[in-house]
């Protein structure tokens, strides 16, 4: 991509309504327009890396055997009557009358349609266990509204849901997202703990939130330390495999690790004091156990071996998709912008070319253009008119990870400079050397 002629509406000015660094950085790299109060467009730069994240968990869902659908952001009252929650649900949820006075409403979660789906379709435990999963725009009315895409009204959520034919199959499927959950935050470049607690209106006992730690995180975190230093890095899992599942859920929840919601002193004083930490962390997602919760109520049932008819158990799991645009910024950022892990960037790299117009300069950037998009890479050119200050400003809050420098001193020793945005660290090589680098980074 040329920036030229990109849609990359940068702000000088620090915006006054925005009061944490994420919030602040999308708005001023052109990421991110308020449309009403907790409603967002996303531009260009913005709607790139969501779908980036986007396509990150669908490749980890679909990894842990979890099937994609997509079911409508608009629901009908009276699915949402039959489990009870219509009313239980309070202000938060955006109810709309259509022309024929029918009560309709703005989706906050889909427990009801899924199951819905389910039981007009399934009737036997043979086509269990089963996961569907979507990921779809969501609407709270959240009271407070705030901090950008982190607390919006309007939000992008994946949310999955299994059906088992038992507690003890649910629990494989609770601790299968578990796993694919690490999975998909570690490949953004996150470090989330998975922490138990408090269900809240979607019900049931077990859940647990992954949390990244961050001073501006709404909730109040309790833990061991020793958990940050889990990795499930390249490990091969069989996410067929009980024990392999239950293993890594063993692993991670051994340390302790609470919420406010569900925080145990006594508990927590079992952990060696230097081990202890008091933090905040932003919920970036959320598992759950709920058994029959909405089978039971919904008639979500099958015929089990024995001949018997049964609820389902069922568990939901999410995951806050445009919440972590903002979750990653705020976990990686410096003084200057944002800093993006390769796996989220909204471009490979950038080219700057310091000497727009002349013509060595521009055939170089134009070939380290080319060849990176041949080797299947997406690279931003600033082949702006711009002075090389404004140009390195620009690549510095934007964020992405490598930047190409390209200057007629540097060509006439045939070298370009190779910098890395998270060191600052910048290196003088040849056009092929910085591509293989690039090439090398981007497909380890
Ligand atoms: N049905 C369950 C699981 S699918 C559910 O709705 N869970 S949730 O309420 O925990 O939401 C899942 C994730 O969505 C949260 O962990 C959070 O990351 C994200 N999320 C929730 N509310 C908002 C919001 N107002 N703005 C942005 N993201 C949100």
């Amino acid at each position: 991509m040329r920036l030229s002629r990109y849609f990359l509406p940068v702000l000088k000015e620090t915006p006054s309504e925005a009061q944490i660094a994420s919030h602040r950085l999308m708005l001023r790299a052109g990421m991110i327009k308020q449309s009403s109060a907790g409603i967002y467009s996303w531009l260009p730069l913005g709607y790139k890396v969501l779908k980036n994240i986007e396509r990150i968990v669908h490749e980890e869902q679909q990894a842990a055997g979890h099937i994609p659908m997509l079911m409508p952001t608009l629901q009908s009252a009276d699915l949402w009557r039959e489990s009870g929650r219509y009313d239980a649900y309070g202000p938060e949820m955006l109810r709309i009358r259509d022309r024929h006075e029918r009560d309709m409403l703005y989706g906050p979660t889909n427990e009801e349609m899924i199951t819905d789906i389910f039981r007009s379709h399934v009737t036997s435990y043979r086509d269990l266990p089963m996961t569907l999963y979507h990921i779809q725009w969501k609407f709270r009315d959240e009271t407070r509204p705030r901090f950008g895409v982190m607390r919006g009204r309007e939000f992008y959520m994946k949310d999955g849901y299994n059906f088992d034919i038992d507690r003890e199959a649910a629990m494989h499927a609770y601790n299968r997202h578990l796993v694919s959950y690490l999975r998909t935050y570690e490949r953004m470049g996150l470090k989330a703990i998975p922490m138990r607690a408090d269900s809240g209106p979607i019900g049931g006992d077990d859940t647990h939130e992954f949390l990244i730690l961050a001073e501006t995180g709404e909730s109040e975190v309790f833990y061991d330390s020793a958990i940050t230093d889990l990795h499930l890095g390249a490990r091969p899992i069989d996410y067929d495999s009980v024990e392999q599942c239950q293993a890594v859920f063993d692993e991670w929840t051994a340390p302790y690790a609470r919420t406010d919601e569900t925080h145990d002193e006594a508990l927590f004083e079992e952990t060696p004091e230097e081990r202890r930490r008091v933090s905040r962390g932003i919920e970036v997602g959320q598992i759950f156990y709920f058994g029959t919760k909405y089978s039971e109520s919904m008639g979500a049932k099958v015929t089990g071996p024995d001949g018997q008819v049964v609820p389902v158990h069922m568990g939901s799991h999410g995951i806050g998709v445009s919440r972590l645009v903002g979750a990653i910024i705020e976990a990686s950022h410096d003084d200057k912008g944002i800093i993006w892990p390769e796996g989220v960037t909204p471009f490979a790299c950038g080219i700057v070319n310091l000497r727009q117009g002349d013509s060595e300069c521009d055939a170089v950037c134009a070939q380290i253009e080319a060849e990176l998009m041949t080797a299947g890479l997406d690279p931003l050119y600033d082949d702006r008119d711009e002075r090389a200050g404004a140009k390195f400003a620009t690549m510095d809050l934007i964020g992405l990870p490598w930047r190409i420098t390209v200057g007629p001193r540097g060509l006439k020793n045939g070298v370009v400079e190779l910098t890395s945005r998270r060191t600052g660290e910048s290196e003088e090589m040849s056009v092929e050397a910085a591509v293989d680098r690039l090439v090398q980074i981007y497909t380890s």
